[in-house]
């Protein structure tokens, strides 16, 4: 039987297990990334490990979330992850130098090898045909350590693409209409690869758009076959070396077949605040627009920004619009503006901001109360903006563009002008120097360790009996932005848990701190697809802090129950539905005898001791992660175990 790319790749790294779906395998890890918002926590953790350089082939440190420097914190912890780097033999990527996923697709992302990265957004570099996977700091400093990561087998969904997109439909709009069809729980479990006679139209930064939002269905990844579009940019990356060829083979097999006609898209447009609330742009065409932000991780390539200076050239934006302009990379900032382009920009009455993450994670540019905000990112959920009752549209360059140039939300095939073809460059600009490499003398290297930088909490063994009160009762869909969010006031806190765990699911309840700490810890109850979006393993790590021992919920995210299980914190699921239901907020529940049954039982009862009733829970937790639970989460089992 024939391969397909994610078993081909899969294959030549696989550590244990077989590549059945469903089955627990775990691979060796080529490449590791990390940001400075999960970085300074997984060195933290890797230094823990005693291990005197990284044995990975390439890890890099990237500087992208937190750049504003509003005090000494961010500036401490940049110091910090400059001085790890150099010493443990990891590249570092300066501020300024842009958005990891941009700058890891242009410099290092290759055909064929694995990559475990501390952001959610990791899959990214798919668009490079290799397996690239977002997972929590802690999965990330083992893997730097040359552990394997463990994960069950995906299905493999091939979308088969077929004809090419008409003017004004942009890639974004692909993976759009995948959100729309299948919703943010529609990838859990696969992994999506992308195939057919579509596919030679559509060049990597465009796939890397497509792979990047795949992360927004709750997939594991999404993957591209290397084809002559990847050689096509890595020769313009002047990578050629680095190209191999991988395709499925004829007779591949896949779990689900899904099929796109390119030619029958349209512009379309994520409604406030999910990315699955998908419709064509024509259907809310008119309301007023007040901010549009242009950049993050999802589209802020040379082709995206050229394509915006193009139809704003020689024109001003509406006069009620603020219009923000991210430029993905140093590399991307640096050919728009040699080529003009950026002066084209500013003309038209853009504001710049340096290559960073910026506004999608809520640093700086909140937009006004209730106001529309169209943006080319990824992620909108309720407040992530800064603005707690925020508007946020997720579109297309084309639709941003077009909405800036009119002041209304404006489906861009209304625009009457020409549509800016922009060809892929032959060569791209290419200056490595704000990547820097490790020391040549590591011994010689002193780690910088600002104020801000706490030590990492611990706990000890699972305990055998938990009893305690709920604390908390959510709905469905609770992202981890929910749960302790970003932005400019809660982001340099990253490295001092302490003090972040203050700012714990404040959206929600904002006395829910105090109530933790008063009440020493308790139980979180939650819906489905608890803890989708970010990879922030501090959404585990705080609730560890504040005595949170188990959190039952309908159903999980992949990375935010993996983080819950590092960390120490059983993720339990009912067995009946309706159970969540009966459950009061302020009920004291006890477990009885935890550890035994784990090891012997797929489930729990627990008491609801306010209630006097007895409900079940299933762990569906596998041998290696009761173990890590046992001993109290992965640093207590992997120390053991070394
Ligand atoms: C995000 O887009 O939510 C982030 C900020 O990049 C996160 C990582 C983080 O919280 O540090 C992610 O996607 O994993
Ligand atoms: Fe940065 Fe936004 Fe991308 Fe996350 S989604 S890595 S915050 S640009």
């Amino acid at each position: 039987m024939g391969k397909n790319v994610v078993q081909k790749i899969f294959e030549s790294h696989l550590v244990s297990g077989t590549l059945e779906a469903n089955g627990d395998i775990a691979i060796s890890i080529d490449q590791t990334l990390t940001q400075d918002a999960t970085g300074t926590m997984a060195y933290l953790q890797f230094e823990t490990l005693g291990i005197p350089r990284v044995r990975t082939i390439l890890s890099v440190s990237y500087v992208d979330h937190n750049t504003l420097q509003t005090g000494f914190e961010n500036a401490d912890d940049h110091q910090f992850l400059q001085t790890f780097a150099a010493k443990y033999g990891i590249f570092f990527s300066k501020p300024g130098n842009g958005i990891c996923h941009q700058v890891h697709l242009e410099r290092f992302a290759k055909p064929g090898a694995t990559l475990l990265g501390s952001d959610s957004h990791t899959p990214n570099a798919g668009a490079m045909g290799m397996i690239a996977i977002g997972a929590g700091g802690l999965d990330v400093a083992i893997a730097m350590a040359g552990g394997p990561y463990y994960l069950k087998m995906p299905e493999v969904v091939l979308i088969r693409l077929k004809g090419r997109l008409r003017p004004w439909v942009a890639s974004k709009d692909i993976i759009l209409e995948i959100l729309r069809r299948l919703t943010v729980k529609g990838g859990v479990g696969k992994i999506f690869e992308f195939g057919g006679p579509g596919l030679k139209t559509l060049s990597i930064p465009e796939r890397a758009t497509i792979a990047n939002l795949g992360a927004e269905l709750g997939a594991t990844t999404t993957v591209f076959p290397s084809d002559e579009r990847t050689l096509e940019f890595l020769k313009a990356q002047g990578r050629e070396k680095d190209w191999i060829p991988l395709e499925p083979d004829p007779d591949a097999n896949y779990q689900q077949v899904i099929d796109i006609d390119l030619r029958k898209l349209e512009p379309l447009i994520a409604q406030p605040s999910s990315p699955d609330r998908v419709v064509p742009v024509r259907e809310v065409a008119g309301s007023e627009v007040k901010q549009i932000c242009i950049g993050s991780c999802n589209n802020s390539s040379y082709m995206d920004l050229m394509s915006v200076a193009k139809i704003l050239k020689g024109k001003k934006i509406h006069p009620n619009v603020n219009l923000t302009i991210t430029p993905g990379s140093k590399q991307v900032f640096e050919m728009i503006a040699r080529s003009g382009a950026l002066a084209d920009l500013i003309s038209a009455g853009a504001r710049i901001l340096e290559s960073a993450c910026g506004p999608c994670i809520g640093m700086g540019q909140a937009p006004p109360s209730d106001a529309v905000s169209i943006r080319t990112m990824n992620r909108n959920f309720s407040g992530r903006s800064g603005t707690p009752d925020d508007q946020v549209y997720l579109a297309s360059p084309y639709v941003a563009s077009a909405c800036a140039l009119r002041g209304i939300i404006t489906d861009p095939r209304k625009l009457r002008q020409e549509f800016p073809r922009i060809p892929m460059p032959k060569k791209f600009f290419i200056d490595d120097s704000m990547i820097l490499a490790p020391s040549k003398n590591p011994k010689g290297v002193v780690i910088e360790r600002g104020p801000n930088i706490k030590p990492l909490p611990t706990r000890g063994p699972l305990e055998d009996v938990m009893e305690g009160s709920v604390l908390l009762k959510v709905g469905d869909d609770i992202t981890t932005d929910h749960i302790l969010p970003a932005g400019a006031r809660v982001l340099p806190l990253r490295s001092n848990i302490p003090a972040i765990s203050k700012h714990l699911f404040e959206r929600l309840d904002h006395d829910f701190f105090k109530k933790a700490i008063e009440r020493e810890g308790g139980f979180i109850i939650g819906g489905e697809n608890y803890g989708q979006g970010s990879s922030r393993e501090h959404a585990a790590i705080a609730p560890m802090f504040v005595g949170i021992r188990a959190i039952m919920v309908k159903s999980y995210a992949r990375i935010h129950r993996s983080n819950l299980i590092n960390f120490g914190i059983l993720p339990l699921t009912f067995k009946d539905e309706k159970d969540y239901e009966r459950i009061g907020q302020g009920d004291q529940l006890r477990i009885e005898g935890i550890r035994d049954c784990l090891r012997v039982n797929g489930y729990l009862s627990i008491r609801n001791v306010t209630q006097g009733w007895v409900f079940e829970v299933q762990h569906g937790l596998n041998q290696r992660e009761i173990d890590i639970l046992l001993a109290g989460g992965l640093l207590n089992y992997t120390r053991r175990s070394a």
